[in-house]
C-alpha cells in the first residue's frame, strides 16, 4: 500500500514536470530573449575587442542622423540602461551610413564617409574619416579625407592591413553623372588614400549592376583580391594593387537586390540571399571562376533581413519582409542553415519586425544581439532582442541553459599565421571555432567570417594551428570558442591574428 502511495506520488509529480519540460524547444529553435530599450536605432554595429557594441546610426529620438551621438552597450552589465553608455559626437561628421571596417592592431573601428546635409537636404555623402578607439572611447576625425564622398560605401579589411573602399555615393540620387562614387581607394596605414583610378565601375560599384553603389558586398578572397558579388548577381575581381585592375567573370548568379544579406560563412565560401526565397553558396577558393550552388529555399522572401554566422558555423537569417520596408509582410519567424546538412530549418520568432536599417551581431557568449530599424520605417525601433542559438541550451526540452566549458587558458598575444597554439578548458575539449569579430550594416556584416580549427584528439588541452594566410583570415580580432563533448560552447576568448 505503501509502495502504492509513493507510486501515485510519481505519476502525480511526472504529470506535474512533462508539461514544463516538453514546453520548450529553445534546444531546437532557440529563443529570444526579452525586448530591450536601446537610446538610438542602431543601425551600424561593430564588435569590439573587449566585448563591447559600439553603434550609431540615428539621434535618440531615432530620426535619421549620426552627427550627435554614438553608443556603447556592455552585455556583461546586462539589457538594462545602465549597460549603454551615449556619448556625443563631437567630430562634425555625420557618420549615418558610413562604411566601417576593423584597424589591424589596436581593433579600433574605422568609419568612412556618411552623410552629408546640402542646403538643408539630407542623404548627400562625405569624404570624412574618423576612428572610434574603444580604450577610450572616443570617437575622433582623421585629418585625411578620401578624395570621393561616399554614403553607403563598403570597406574592406586588406591582407596587409590596409583598407579598401567603394562604392557608396556622392550626392543625392538626382544630381547626376557625379552621384556615384565608382572609383574605388585604398586608405593606408598612415592614413594617406590612393584612388584605384584604373578600376573605375559603374557596374561594380556604381549606378548599375542592381545599384551595386548600395553597401556594395565584397570579401577579400584566398588569393588576395577582392571578389565582389553585385546585387543582380555579376560577379568581379578587384586587383588593388597599384590603380587598381577590375575583372569581370563570366559566371554571374541569380538575382538579389540590396536588401538581402550575403555572409562568408567558411575560408572562401559566402552564402547568398537572392530573390524569391532562394540562397545559394558562391565558393571563390579556386582561383579561376566562383562556383555557384543551390543552397535550397528559405520559407520566406526576407528583405532587409539580416544573416549572422554563429559559433558552430551555422547561419541563422532573422527579420525582414516579403512587402520591402513595409509590415505587411513581415516575417518574425527566424530561419537556420546548416552548411553540413545544406537544409534550413525555421527558428524562433521575435516579438516585433525587423526591417530597413535593422542589424544582427555575433556576441562572445553565443548569442546574437539582433535590432533597430527605421529612420525611415513603419517603426522606429529603439530597441533590440538577443536571440540565443539552440546550442546553449539544455536538450532535455527544460529550455534552461546548458552548463558551459570554460576556457582557462588562450594566447594573450598576437597569433601569426599558420601558427600552433595551445588552448586549456575546464572539461574536454571535443570541438575549437574562431569567429572573426563583425561589423554589420544594411544586412551586410563585412567583416566576419567562420573558420573551424581541427584538432588531432580531445583532451583539456588541445592544440590547434590557425589560419593559413592574411588572406584567407585577414589581421584583426577573433572569436575563439571552444566546445564539449555535449556540443555546447564556451564563452569566447578574444584572440589577435597579426
Ligand atoms: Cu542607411
Amino acid at each position: 500500500m505503501k509502495i502504492f502511495l509513493i507510486w501515485i506520488q510519481l505519476v502525480a509529480i511526472f504529470l506535474t514536470i512533462a508539461p514544463a519540460l516538453a514546453a520548450s524547444d529553445a534546444h531546437l529553435k532557440g529563443k529570444f530573449g526579452p525586448l530591450h530599450d536601446w537610446p538610438i536605432i542602431p543601425i551600424a554595429m561593430m564588435l569590439m575587442p573587449d566585448g563591447r557594441i559600439f553603434a550609431y546610426g540615428t539621434d535618440t529620438e531615432g530620426d535619421q542622423g549620426a552627427k550627435l551621438h554614438y553608443v556603447i552597450w556592455n552585455p556583461l552589465i546586462g539589457i538594462g540602461a545602465n549597460a549603454f553608455k551615449t556619448l556625443p559626437n563631437t567630430t562634425n561628421t555625420d557618420i549615418f551610413c558610413g562604411a566601417q571596417a576593423f584597424i589591424p592592431g589596436s581593433g579600433h573601428a574605422l568609419i568612412i564617409g556618411g552623410d552629408a546635409t546640402v542646403a538643408g537636404e539630407r542623404n548627400y555623402g562625405n569624404n570624412q574619416v574618423n576612428i572610434f578607439n574603444s580604450d577610450v572611447d572616443a570617437l575622433v576625425r582623421q585629418s585625411k579625407n578620401m578624395v570621393y564622398k561616399r554614403w553607403y560605401g563598403t570597406a574592406v579589411t586588406l591582407a596587409n592591413g590596409e583598407h579598401a573602399i567603394l562604392g557608396g555615393r556622392s550626392n543625392r540620387y538626382w544630381v547626376g553623372p557625379s552621384t556615384y562614387s565608382s572609383i574605388p581607394e585604398v586608405r593606408a596605414k598612415n592614413g594617406n588614400w590612393r584612388s584605384l583610378s584604373s578600376a573605375r565601375s559603374d557596374i561594380a560599384y556604381g549606378e548599375y549592376g542592381g545599384d551595386s553603389w548600395f553597401y556594395p558586398r565584397a570579401w577579400l578572397n584566398p588569393q588576395g583580391n577582392l571578389f565582389i558579388l553585385s546585387h543582380n548577381g555579376m560577379m568581379h575581381k578587384l586587383n588593388t594593387s597599384g590603380t587598381g585592375t577590375l575583372t569581370k567573370y563570366a559566371t554571374k548568379t541569380s538575382n538579389s537586390d540590396f536588401t538581402m544579406p550575403s555572409v562568408m560563412f567558411a575560408p572562401g565560401r559566402i552564402l547568398s540571399l537572392r530573390k524569391n526565397r532562394a540562397a545559394v553558396i558562391v565558393n571563390i577558393n579556386g582561383g579561376g571562376e566562383p562556383v555557384v550552388t543551390s543552397a535550397g529555399l528559405l520559407t520566406k522572401n526576407r528583405q532587409h533581413s539580416n544573416a549572422t554566422v554563429l559559433a558552430n558555423g551555422q547561419v541563422w537569417v532573422n527579420g525582414g519582409s516579403t512587402t520591402d520596408n513595409t509590415l505587411a509582410g513581415k516575417v518574425l519567424t527566424s530561419e537556420l542553415w546548416n552548411p553540413v546538412t545544406n537544409k534550413w530549418t525555421t527558428t524562433a520568432s521575435a516579438a516585433t519586425a525587423r526591417l530597413y536599417h535593422s542589424a544582427s551581431i555575433l556576441l562572445p557568449d553565443g548569442s546574437v544581439l539582433t535590432g533597430g530599424g527605421g529612420a525611415e520605417g513603419p517603426l522606429t525601433q529603439l530597441n533590440g532582442e538577443i536571440y540565443y542559438p539552440p546550442y546553449l541550451f539544455k536538450k532535455d526540452g527544460s529550455g534552461e541553459f546548458e552548463f558551459r566549458p570554460e576556457i582557462i587558458d588562450a594566447p594573450t598575444s598576437m597569433i601569426g599565421w599558420a601558427e600552433d597554439f595551445s588552448i586549456q578548458a575546464d572539461e574536454t575539449i571535443a570541438k575549437v571555432t574562431l569567429v572573426r569579430a563583425g561589423a554589420v550594416t544594411h544586412s551586410f556584416n563585412s567583416e566576419t567570417r567562420f573558420f573551424n580549427l581541427p584538432i588531432l584528439r580531445r583532451s583539456t588541452i588541445v592544440t590547434v594551428r590557425s589560419p593559413a594566410t592574411a588572406n584567407i583570415a585577414p589581421p584583426g580580432v577573433y572569436l575563439l570558442f571552444v566546445w564539449n563533448e555535449e556540443g555546447i560552447p564556451s564563452i569566447a576568448r578574444m584572440i589577435e591574428l597579426g
